[in-house]
């Protein structure tokens, strides 16, 4: 825990059992802040909303067995997502491991079970080692594409005493960019018709030198929920994160050149089995497996995206450009009417709640959002001009993050607005983790989007034709289940009720659910405030 300190890390997400009880001693007197999870997927997803508040890794403090599987998911949403995550767990003593005894917290070959969604996964048989391990996963939170790290420490390998002073190790440099591939990528610039860029999570960090980029050559900027607002979505150019709208998706299939900026172009963010790209790709990314994957680029780049767009920006500037400023701009202002006319009534309805939450945020609030509809909607509908603002991991595409990851955002960001949208369906995973938000005392509004069932799923079974079957769960009283766990609990009753609850929910002195019934009246009756 010294050493974790001496890496920066002040804060860990867990649940205490009787074999990390000696990590507990360490982290008293290194005196890192325990925040007590009620559940270790709720630990797990906090770490996660930490990391994305804070760009430090999060990390959390788990059982073996049950406190591992329990954490998976967590887990495996910030290898989704590249965050950078350190899940210290314990395991059984050493020479009952692969015996199959029957031990309390048993997993067989635990480090194999999180090897598939980790960088890295460690079984510690000696101390000394940690050093090491430590800093090889610094290395992949600071020098690499980030993901969690997954050090499994053994009953009896815990309390063993260190005899060496432990020191922080420097993590590697980044990767920059190839000089003639950036030349390449410049002159196709330069000459393409109808350039589109896109870009995601790995792009952020980029804003100065995208504009200047994007400006040059007269590209529309797209982006992936994970790389909303990079671009400011009030710039002429942004077409926001309307990646999941047809309009959108035909703009980036016509576009001649399209640079690729640090995604993975993940399903969920757009929900095709692969988006259409016809033109070139000039493709930038950290991982190399992403330039060779099935959006296969004319002009691969390993590079840290910063370093890379600061020198195609710099290569752009000192070339003729035959593309039009001007034609981009109005490309951007069709496509977004034409996506505008196509939204659905569902959709407007969200997007009227979007309009309630946009008005009453300050600009910074962090948004978590969880995977129900008024999310999908909000990826578009919900306007961001900062980078980092909006969370929504529809590559995992998990029920229960928002709400815990709000918590590790607000424990991450104190001096920020988070707030956590979820439906009634998703936030029943992890509405435990109230609790928790309420002993911390997080000024947290909390929305619950509650239409009293698994739409998304009850549409397509409508689709298709088939019975509704396990969709149409019974909502609890939430308003009333907040108050009884510490928190406050309101319905909204109209479109300025909302905006009221939720000034006084970021000013409260705890969390504060709020429930926005779907079939509310105000939201069907167009004039209603
Ligand atoms: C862990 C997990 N289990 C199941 C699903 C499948 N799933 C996707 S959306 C959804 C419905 C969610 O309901 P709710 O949270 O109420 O949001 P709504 O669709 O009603 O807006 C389900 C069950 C999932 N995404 N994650
Ligand atoms: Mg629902």
């Amino acid at each position: 825990m010294k050493l974790l300190s001496a890496y920066g890390v002040d804060t860990v997400f867990g649940m205490p059992g009787t074999h990390t009880v000696d990590l507990y001693r360490g982290l008293a007197r290194a005196g890192i802040r325990h925040v007590q999870c009620r559940n270790e997927q709720g630990a797990s997803l906090m770490a996660d909303g930490y990391a994305r508040a804070t760009r430090k890794p999060g990390v959390c403090t788990i059982v073996s067995g049950p406190g591992v599987t329990n954490a998976a998911t967590g887990i495996a949403q910030a290898y989704c997502d590249s965050l950078p995550m350190l899940v210290l767990s314990g395991a059984c003593a050493t020479h009952t491991q692969g015996k199959g005894w029957g031990t309390v917290h048993e997993l067989a070959d635990q480090s194999a079970v999180t090897a598939g969604f980790t960088a890295f996964s460690a079984m510690v048989r000696d101390p000394e080692e940690l050093p090491e391990l430590i800093a090889r996963a610094y290395g992949v939170f600071r020098g690499a594409r980030p993901r969690p790290v997954h050090l499994s420490l053994p009953w009896d390998v815990l309390p063993l005493p260190v005899e060496t002073e432990w020191t922080s190790r420097r993590a590697p440099s980044l990767p920059m960019p190839d000089p003639a591939a950036i030349e390449e990528a410049a002159e196709r610039l330069a000459r393409a018709r109808s350039p589109l860029i896109l870009v995601g999570g790995g792009a952020v960090g980029t804003r100065e030198m995208l504009i200047r980029i994007a400006e040059r050559i007269g590209a529309p900027v797209l982006a992936t929920n994970a790389g909303k607002g990079i671009l400011p979505e009030s710039h002429p150019l942004s077409l926001g994160c309307s990646i999941l709208q047809k309009p959108s998706q035909r703009a980036l299939a016509e576009a001649d050149v399209v640079l690729l900026v640090g995604s993975q172009v993940a399903e969920g963010d757009h929900f095709l089995p692969k988006l259409a790209i016809e033109g070139d790709i000039i493709r930038i990314d950290i991982d190399p497996r992403e330039l060779t994957s099935q959006y296969a680029a004319a002009v691969p780049i390993q590079s840290d995206a910063r370093a890379a767009l600061q020198a195609l920006a710099s290569a752009l500037a000192g070339r003729p450009v035959t593309g039009q400023r001007s034609g981009g701009e109005s490309r951007v202002q069709e496509v977004r009417a034409r996506n505008a006319a196509a939204m659905t009534a569902a959709e407007r309805r969200h997007a009227r709640v979007w309009k309630i939450l946009r008005a009453a945020l300050p600009p910074d609030t962090i948004v978590m959002g969880d995977a129900s509809q008024i999310v999908y909607t909000g990826s578009f509908a919900m306007p961001m001009h900062e980078e980092r603002c909006w969370h929504y991991s529809g590559s995992y595409c998990s029920l229960g993050v928002a709400l815990p990851m709000a918590v590790g955002a607000k424990i991450g960001a104190p001096h920020r607005p988070v707030i956590a949208v979820a439906g009634d369906g998703g936030i029943m995973f992890t509405i435990n983790e109230l609790a928790t938000a309420a002993e911390e005392r997080l000024a947290l509004p909390v929305v619950v989007w509650n239409n009293d069932a698994l739409q998304e799923i009850v549409d397509q079974m409508d689709q298709r034709h088939i019975p509704r079957i396990g969709v149409e769960p019974r909502s609890p009283d939430f308003p009333g289940l907040a108050r009884s766990v510490g928190c406050l609990g309101v319905r909204a009753q109209s479109a300025q009720h909302l905006a009221e609850c939720l000034s006084e929910a970021l000013a409260a002195d705890r969390p504060t659910v709020i429930e926005v019934r779907q079939d509310s009246p105000w939201l069907h009756d167009r004039t209603g405030s």
